[in-house]
């Protein structure tokens, strides 16, 4: 019994090391990981009443780039088609994406551009170059007449 105490006292002081980034187990993505300069190959919003329904910022002649810095604060711009002018705008953005988890992080936008840039959490996948970010309640107006519909978002970054 004091044996089975002393192997279960062992594991309990074992166990907060686990997950440590110390080079014994799968290394941890940190912010230096994700530091760089990013362009979007995909920028997509899909409505979620109806999948058919899909803006996608690069297709539609938008771009959106961005540097990150090692401690989460990033800058960059993004270029969109401004229906209300009937032309391309390019805007500075701002902000700083703080890590939550090995699959989430907090964007915060230092000047919030609804409907595809707005603060929350955000989903992300990083393989090899390739960022994957993913945002499950988020809405846009597809069609133009003022009122937003949900949506999810989703948008592909690579490495520069
Ligand atoms: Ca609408």
């Amino acid at each position: 019994m004091k044996r089975l105490l002393l192997t279960l006292l062992t594991i309990a002081l074992a166990l907060p090391a686990c997950g440590d980034d110390d080079g014994s187990g799968p290394d941890l993505i940190t912010m230096e990981d994700v530091a760089g300069a990013w362009a979007a190959t995909m920028f997509r919003a899909v409505s979620l009443d109806d999948p058919s329904v899909q803006f996608e910022l690069i297709a539609a002649g938008g771009a959106m780039s961005v540097v990150v810095q090692p401690n989460g604060s990033f800058s960059g711009s993004v270029t969109f088609p401004n229906p209300a002018v009937g032309q391309l705008v390019t805007i500075p953005i701002a902000g700083t994406f703080t890590m939550i988890s090995q699959t989430e992080m907090n964007a915060d936008f230092a000047v919030e551009i609804p409907p595809l840039l707005e603060d929350g959490l955000v989903e992300f996948e990083l393989v090899g170059n390739t960022l994957s970010l993913h945002q499950d309640v988020t809405n846009f107006d597809f069609d133009n007449d003022g009122q937003f519909e949900d949506a999810v978002f989703d948008a592909t970054m690579v490495r520069q």
